[in-house]
């Protein structure tokens, strides 16, 4: 099996992030693999925590969901990506399946789908509405059935990024890397995944970053983009 990255994007996740090693560990054993953090001046024990449990600890002092993905997607050394919070809220444990289905070619993106078995009381209610005024925009504007525009659990081929030109560097990077690989007609799989409620305080502002990704979805659509610092 070609060897895995494990990107993770932390920000004050000392609450988590041990135990979302423990699961990543747990799931890649026997696999050829790294875990790259990608903090953002976290001011808790987020770095000691990742250090002690085998991660690379790349510093990424600019804020941005999206910023860090891209700093850490360049640290990289894998051939196969693989992504997730560091808020315990995605099953590290499904890695391997995804990536064997990126190895043996059948996809080049997977995407964890939240919301088709979306267990009680994982989600508010309020992202729940934000997430299918989102998903239904991203069908009506790029006429694709997509399921859940906004998962942050992708496993891909980290070749097809160079093709790619995803421009957010906030929260919107999620919606628009898939519209790329979509778009430049990539192999794209969503896989019905099991959410859990976050532990830890919340890094997004719920209806700022879903206002924002609305009108990235729309800009987009456009081509009224620039790229991102
Ligand atoms: N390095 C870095 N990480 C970030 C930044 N913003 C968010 N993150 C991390 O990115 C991941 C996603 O952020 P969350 O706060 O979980 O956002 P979310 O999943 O949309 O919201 P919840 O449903 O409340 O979990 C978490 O692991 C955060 O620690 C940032 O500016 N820099
Ligand atoms: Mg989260």
């Amino acid at each position: 099996m070609p060897k895995v990255s494990v990107v993770i994007p932390t920000m004050n996740e000392e609450a988590s992030i041990g135990r979302v090693l423990d699961e990543v560990h747990a799931a890649l054993a026997g696999w050829d693999y790294e875990v790259v953090i990608v903090d953002t001046a976290s001011r808790d024990r987020t770095r000691e925590i990742a250090k002690a449990r085998g991660a690379r600890v790349v510093d990424e002092p600019r804020r941005g969901y999206g910023r860090a993905y891209k700093t850490g997607f360049a640290a990289a050394r894998g051939e196969i990506v693989a992504t997730l919070d560091a808020d315990l809220t995605y099953p590290a444990d499904r890695i391997p399946e995804f990536a064997r289905l990126v190895a043996s070619g059948e996809a080049h993106f997977v995407s964890g789908d939240r919301m088709s078995q979306l267990p009680e009381g994982a989600m508010t209610g309020m992202h729940r509405v934000g997430n299918a005024i989102l998903n239904f925009t991203f069908r009506a504007l790029y006429r694709y059935p997509i399921h859940d525009s906004q998962s942050g659990m992708w496993v891909f081929r980290r070749a097809i990024l160079d093709g790619l030109a995803v421009h957010s560097s906030g929260m919107s990077f999620s919606e628009e890397l898939k519209h790329e690989v979509i778009r430049r007609r990539y192999r794209f799989r969503e896989v019905p995944i099991r959410y859990r409620a976050r532990v830890g305080d919340k890094k997004i502002r719920s209806v700022r970053d879903a206002t924002k990704n609305e009108i990235w979805l729309v800009r987009k659509r456009f081509g009224w983009t620039r790229p991102e610092p």
